[in-house]
């Protein structure tokens, strides 16, 4: 870095000259930066971008061939966005995955800093996440919640692989930076105990059967809770057949999962054909128009806790 004194600012013969010095300080020009720090709305770098299940569950299977779970921490495909620069991020704040263990396979507890919660999409009796010491059943439609500093893994006793879907708040930790992690001592965490009715679980057929008995018809929905995720909101919709839905532009971002049904999204001019165990995403500030084909149940994880613990939620 160069030396400057005070009489070099005092001798700056020019703005030019001005700008080297102040570079060689360690100062910016706030008046003239290439790009404003301050902007009247949302910017939308992070775009609309959808899964398909048919193809995420052959990628698992053909992962599951080369990739075991002594080896990887986790058999996962992360679902990153096709925005450009980034590598991890679903959208800004979160981040899916598709996961499978294998029949009589395990994949070790950890624990981490970051929320979590799955959303379970295949999978036959004797499928658990392991959570605090307690087997939790995984049932399709199932979500699995595994809060901030909670030990689990996943133990599948079933004759079949087991496949689901992962949230985790990763990426705002990336962002804000307190991640901290730590592997279980000897690996898996054993136990015999199984807890069906868990805290931690919201069987969807309970989730269903809440949905099914609201009137009036049309768009329904309910949040899962508590407990609630500090960063995370789940709702489950249900969605009537042929029914048009259409949410404004928001600050949240929202990453959808379809537990059951089929439609097409239209998310500004982008727009897909979704069905069971799909994955797409609404990212901050982008209009959505939902037209469901058939009765649909679908989950959306949002980060809309961050914007309201801020005051930043808002809708256009
Ligand atoms: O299952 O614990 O997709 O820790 C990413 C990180 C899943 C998990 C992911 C994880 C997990
Ligand atoms: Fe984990």
């Amino acid at each position: 870095m160069e030396q400057v004194r005070e009489a070099g600012f005092a001798g700056a013969e020019s703005i030019e000259r001005l700008y080297e010095l102040l570079h060689a300080t360690g100062m910016g020009p706030g008046w003239n930066k290439p790009e404003p720090s301050l902007w009247p709305l949302p910017k939308r770098t992070f775009v609309p971008a959808h899964w398909q299940y048919s193809l995420s569950r052959p990628a698992m299977d053909a992962a599951g061939r080369f990739v075991g779970t002594e080896l990887a921490e986790r058999r996962n495909l992360i679902l990153f966005n096709p925005a450009a620069g980034d590598r991890y991020a679903t959208a800004r704040t979160m981040v899916a995955a598709y996961q499978m263990v294998k029949a009589n396979e395990t994949a070790r507890s950890h624990r981490h800093s970051p929320n979590a919660l799955r959303l379970v999409v295949d999978t036959r009796p004797g499928a658990y996440t392991v959570v605090e010491g307690k087997k939790i059943p995984m049932v399709p439609g199932d979500v699995l919640l595994t809060p901030n500093w909670c030990w689990h893994g996943h133990s599948n006793e079933s004759d079949g692989n087991a496949y689901w879907i992962d949230f985790l708040d990763a990426p705002l930790v990336h962002l804000l930076g307190p991640m901290f992690f730590e592997p279980f001592p000897g690996g898996m965490e054993r136990t015999e105990e199984v807890d069906e009715s868990s805290p931690m679980r919201f069987p969807f057929a309970a989730v269903r059967a809440r949905l099914d008995s609201m009137t009036p018809p049309g768009s329904k929905q309910v949040r899962l809770g508590p407990p609630y995720l500090d960063s995370m909101a789940l709702f489950v919709t249900r969605l009537e057949s042929g029914s048009t839905v259409v949410t404004e532009r928001a600050t949240d971002n929202s990453i959808f999962a379809v537990i059951e049904g089929g439609g097409r999204s239209i998310v500004e001019e982008t727009e897909f054909e979704w069905r069971r165990g799909d994955v797409f995403v609404v990212p901050s500030w982008h209009k959505h128009t939902f037209r469901a084909a058939q009765t649909s149940y679908v989950l959306r994880v949002s980060d809309e806790p961050v914007m309201e613990k801020f005051n930043w939620r808002r809708q256009e």
